[in-house]
């Protein structure tokens, strides 16, 4: 992998997007890379959790790349949008939790990103948008559809259709980010939240994940109905008679999952 660098502690991976004289811009060998990582050697690692960062301490991933879409035609272009797509799908579909670890810009492809992991820590320097058109674009890798999820339409259609940035704090404020700590301080905080998840049941966890995703898609009738099946199934492991044994004889849980 010659953008991404990956490495593992325990049951929490971190991946870090690795082009900082471009700021992490995605290109195309980035999106492959993504791709190739996210659909096949991810899966040999058995992880919780995993960690999205970007290298250096400017940015998380500053956008796709604007030097390599300018010189794109169509087609190309089209071929680009599916890529990228399909990194933000197999990330938001990761058989594992999500984190993106936003240390700075996390811009247009950048913002994408983050938004397809299943929630956001930001330093206090991060700047998020979606400025696609100021390049006389609209957002291609999930944008218009996944901001608008997480905010709610009326901020999601002020931000792509004025292009502007939020500070870390404006983007607490209107519930895009999570929480927001100093720069220094951001991978430790969010290790620390990903070793939190990763001393309950895994297998509950990602059961949750199911039932929170898949459940956005349905009707609450149906939702609660597939809640109920997956309670069950989690009801039938031996972690959840470890979990409520473990709370009776007043230890902390071994969980095996
Ligand atoms: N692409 C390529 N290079 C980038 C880049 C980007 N997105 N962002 C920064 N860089 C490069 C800069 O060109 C510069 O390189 P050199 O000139 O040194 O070679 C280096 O990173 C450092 O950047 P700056 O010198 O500009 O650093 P500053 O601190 O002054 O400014 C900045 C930081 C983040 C404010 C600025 O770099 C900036 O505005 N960057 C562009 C941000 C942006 O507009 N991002 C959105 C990109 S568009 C679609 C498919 C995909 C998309 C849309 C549609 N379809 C198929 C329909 C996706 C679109 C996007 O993401």
């Amino acid at each position: 992998m010659e953008n991404l660098v990956f490495e593992k502690s325990g049951k929490i991976g971190t991946l870090t997007v690795n082009r900082p004289k471009a700021l992490n811009a995605l290109n195309t060998q980035t999106l492959r890379e993504l791709k190739d990582f996210l659909s096949n050697h991810v899966q040999k690692e058995e992880l919780t959790v995993l960690i999205i960062t970007g290298g250096g301490e400017k940015a998380f991933i500053a956008g796709a790349d604007i030097k390599e879409m300018l010189e794109m035609t169509h087609v190309d272009m089209l071929r680009f949008c599916d890529l990228g797509q399909e990194v933000t799908k197999l990330l938001e579909q990761a058989a594992f939790v999500t984190i993106a670890a936003v240390n700075g810009y996390a811009l247009g492809g950048g913002l994408e990103v983050a938004l397809a992991c299943d929630f956001i820590y930001a330093s206090d320097n991060a700047k998020l948008g979606l400025p696609e058109v100021t390049l006389g674009l609209i957002p291609g890798f999930g944008g218009t559809q996944r901001l608008l999820r997480a905010v709610g339409t009326r901020w999601g259609k002020e931000l792509v259709f004025s292009g502007k940035s939020l500070s870390a704090a404006e983007g607490l404020n209107i519930g895009l980010v999570n929480k927001v700590f100093p720069l220094a301080d951001l991978q430790k905080q969010v290790r620390d939240l990903g070793e939190a998840i990763c001393r309950n049941g895994r297998f509950s966890v990602l059961e949750a994940k199911k039932a929170i995703n898949h459940g956005e898609g349905m009707n609450l009738n149906d939702g609660l109905e597939f809640e109920k099946q997956l309670c069950a199934v989690c009801f039938a492991t031996e972690d959840r008679k470890e979990g409520m044994k473990a709370f009776v004889e007043k230890r902390k849980p071994e969980f095996r999952m």
